[in-house]
């Protein structure tokens, strides 16, 4: 994992191709698994309604889900009612070798993406404590991921996202702006119909 200061804030983390070819096919058979189970669903904008472009699900004791009322964490998918399915081992065995000293995850948030989705900036503030990192692993097409300050005004940087790299969000920069600009169509053979899957690890309440 390679160290990125950012705005002079240290704890941006990146892990180019940390997943090689075959474990990120068996990350999507994982992936295909839970959304059979909790399937993908749009969220909408608190207040406005508007709907995101990116489609999610979550696996973990808690999903994080964005309506009318707000954005918050919950313990069952807002379709079905039903609990979220289990993190799968080999993301857990990621959260173990790239947060050894934090309690383990309990949310999940799988966000999927078609060509022309993207993701605003924003910070990942919705957790009860912010002493883990976030944790996020990206499949599919590349995406220019664009990181920020504390302040939504800061300057930011971007940088491309390919299939198998890790990001970790921690230290200074757990609540540093960041999103997604846009996905480069046709970037891997990874998911037969394209786009890309972020994955997202958190730890939710204190421990
Ligand atoms: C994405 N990622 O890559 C969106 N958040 O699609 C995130 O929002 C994110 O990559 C926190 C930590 C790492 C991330
Ligand atoms: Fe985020």
């Amino acid at each position: 994992m390679q160290e990125i200061p950012i705005n002079t804030l240290n704890g941006l983390r990146y892990g180019p191709g940390h997943f090689d070819r075959a474990a990120q096919e068996a990350l999507v058979e994982d992936i295909r698994t839970i959304v059979a189970e909790a399937p993908l669903f749009r969220p909408v904008m608190p207040g406005t309604g508007k709907p995101f472009s990116v489609r999610m699900t979550n696996c973990g004791l808690l999903g994080w889900v964005a309506d009318k009322a707000g954005y918050r964490y919950q313990p069952l998918h807002p379709v079905t009612g039903k609990p979220w399915p289990e993190i799968p081992e080999r993301l857990k065995d990621l959260w173990r070798a790239v947060a050894p000293d934090a309690p383990p995850p309990e949310a999940c948030l799988i966000n999927f993406y078609e060509p022309g989705a993207k993701l605003g900036l924003h910070q990942d503030r919705d957790e009860k404590t912010f002493d883990a990192p976030v944790v996020s692993v990206s499949l599919g097409d590349t995406a220019t991921f664009r990181v920020g300050g504390l302040n939504r005004k800061d300057p930011t940087r971007s940088f491309r996202l390919q299939s198998g790299d890790v990001v970790v969000l921690g230290g200074e920069a757990r609540l540093i702006f960041h999103g997604v600009d846009r996905i480069l169509k046709d970037t891997s053979t990874l998911l037969k119909s394209g786009g890309r899957i972020n994955l997202t690890l958190r730890r939710v309440t204190p421990a």
